[in-house]
């Protein structure tokens, strides 16, 4: 036995021996910090790591170096405000017709609901969110000049910077606990999402102060030059600017782990990019080469390599487990003309990588998403792995880590030893949903059953996943869903149906 492991060897024999407080409280502080990184409509072909030939993504590539990369990781839905209701829940979105919210909508998750959060805090973690929120605020009508309630506290985090819809969204503020930042009382700030406001100018009105134009809708309320979904008055000094939002999110993630080194935490950090509007800082205009989503993917490379270098320089990063992902599928043009789809075709960037469809699809693009975890201490670098996982299973599996009960009737699958790469054991199937509708992803085979509706969203040009019958594809052997099996595969189809009424039915 070498002297280090007789050490270790003693450490563990004390643990197992009765400890004195100080033991105990050295020994809680062993527990891994976990940070969760959800990136806003980044595609599983947008990093270098996964295939992006174009856009370079050395941190985002380093971090999945360090630990483990999952080939099959998903999202429940191909929208925003439903995956992440799934990530925090451990439930399908679809349960509760949960879709994309406006910026004034209440909270979704209810009070009284398990939540990732609320578990961690449960186990003595503190937790924290910054960044995308989405998921509503208050109970009604928001006053944004008073306290907002409930807020992320009352679902489970301690303390929550968050921008609290989506960045071409307004009230563009953003939001401390429940209080607008910055906020200057003699200017107060209104919302509504039904009309303007008398003498406000709008994105339709005044083009002449625009700095970036809308492709399609994005055009009411100005803010930053940028015309956004809604219409908001005052609140001057707490408007952000999208160019520092990067940097204003990233100060608050420092912020949050130094005040909390000497505990275990959570952080649930959500990415503002690739979102629309693409606005990102100088310092990335004009380096991907491939335009503004190009340039605000390389900011958000920068914000996770500024994060883990953040936390070697605490002395965190060993023991700090991370997970990063995206909350659904790429989009090129989601309302500003920002040449995003003319440059990816020029270069032949793939966003969705080999799969078809992305953001509101049903096709595999749309809930396919990088996936991504790293613990250092505890999971061997460079590996990869096949094990089917969603994030909605990030519940069941950490309440398993951590000993708590796992909530009783979640959708959430405890897979914690797949997440740690100790085992190659997923899930079977998943119910995948876009914009209402669902799909069945189970083993290498998608099954979408008829949905009504155009093929191809004549604006985003998102293929849509809708056909009159059904379709079957093994998107192993064929990701880019050109050969649709129904017609030679009876048997495999009405296994697949089965399967799907039995898990899309209503609990
Ligand atoms: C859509 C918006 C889109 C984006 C999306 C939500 C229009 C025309 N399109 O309604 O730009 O904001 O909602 O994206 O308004 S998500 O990633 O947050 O789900
Ligand atoms: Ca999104």
């Amino acid at each position: 036995m070498t002297q280090s492991n007789i050490h270790k060897g003693m450490i563990s024999f004390m643990a197992l021996t009765s400890l004195t407080g100080a033991q105990a409280k050295e020994n809680d502080s062993k527990k891994p910090n976990v940070i969760v990184i959800l990136a806003d409509d980044l595609g599983f072909g947008d990093i270098s790591l996964y295939g992006s030939k174009t856009i370079k993504t050395p941190c985002i590539d380093a971090l999945a170096n360090s630990g483990l990369r999952f080939n099959q990781g998903f999202c429940t839905s191909a929208t925003s405000t439903p995956s992440r209701y799934a990530l925090l829940t451990g439930m399908y979105p679809w349960r509760k017709q949960v879709n994309i919210l406006p910026g004034d909508a209440p909270l979704i998750i209810s009070e009284t609901q398990p939540t990732l959060p609320k578990l961690f805090r449960q186990a003595g973690y503190s937790t924290g969110v910054v960044g995308k929120w989405h998921l509503g605020l208050g109970n009604g009508t928001i006053d944004w000049n008073e306290t907002i309630k409930p807020s992320p506290f009352e679902i489970g985090f301690d303390y929550s910077y968050i921008m609290g819809a989506t960045n071409d969204r307004v009230p563009c503020v953003y939001v401390e606990n429940g209080k607008v930042d910055n906020l200057d009382p003699n200017d107060p700030i209104s919302v509504s999402y039904k009309s303007n406001f008398e003498g406000e100018p709008t994105g339709a009105k005044n083009p002449e102060l625009l700095k970036m134009y809308p492709s399609h809708g994005h055009n009411m309320s100005i803010v930053n030059g940028i015309s956004r979904i809604g219409f908001m008055k005052g609140g001057k000094s707490a408007l952000w600017k999208d160019e520092t939002m990067a940097s204003v999110f990233l100060d608050k993630v420092k912020s949050f782990i130094a005040e909390n080194k000497e505990k275990p935490f959570f952080l649930y950090y959500g990415l503002n990019q690739p979102h629309v509007p693409r606005a990102p800082h100088s310092d990335f205009v004009g380096k991907s080469g491939m335009g503004p989503r190009g340039d605000a993917i390389l900011e958000a490379d920068w914000c996770i390599g500024q994060l883990t270098s953040y936390l070697q320089s605490m002395g965190l990063a060993d023991n700090t487990i991370i997970i990063f992902s995206s909350d659904n599928g790429p989009v090129l043009d989601d309302g500003y003309q920002d040449q995003a789809q003319e440059l990816a075709d020029q270069h032949n960037h793939k966003p969705a990588g080999p799969y078809r469809g992305g953001k509101y699809s049903l096709f595999e693009g749309g809930t396919h998403v990088p996936f991504i975890i790293s613990w250092p201490k505890e999971i061997p670098a460079g590996k990869t792995t096949d094990a089917m996982v969603c994030q909605m299973d990030l519940l069941a599996s950490f309440a398993s880590f951590l000993g708590e009960d796992i909530p009783k009737d979640l959708d959430s699958e405890n897979l914690m030893n797949a997440f740690l790469g100790k085992s190659k054991k997923g899930r079977t199937s998943l119910v995948t949903e876009a914009t209402g509708r669902l799909a069945l992803k189970e083993g290498d085979y998608l099954m979408i059953p008829p949905h009504n509706g155009v093929a191809t969203d004549p604006n985003t040009k998102s293929e849509l996943g809708n056909d009159k019958g059904y379709q079957l594809y093994n998107t192993k052997k064929d990701p880019a869903e050109q050969h649709n099996l129904v017609v030679d595969n009876g048997k495999l189809l009405e296994k697949m149906k089965k399967s799907f009424i039995q898990q899309s039915a209503v609990k």
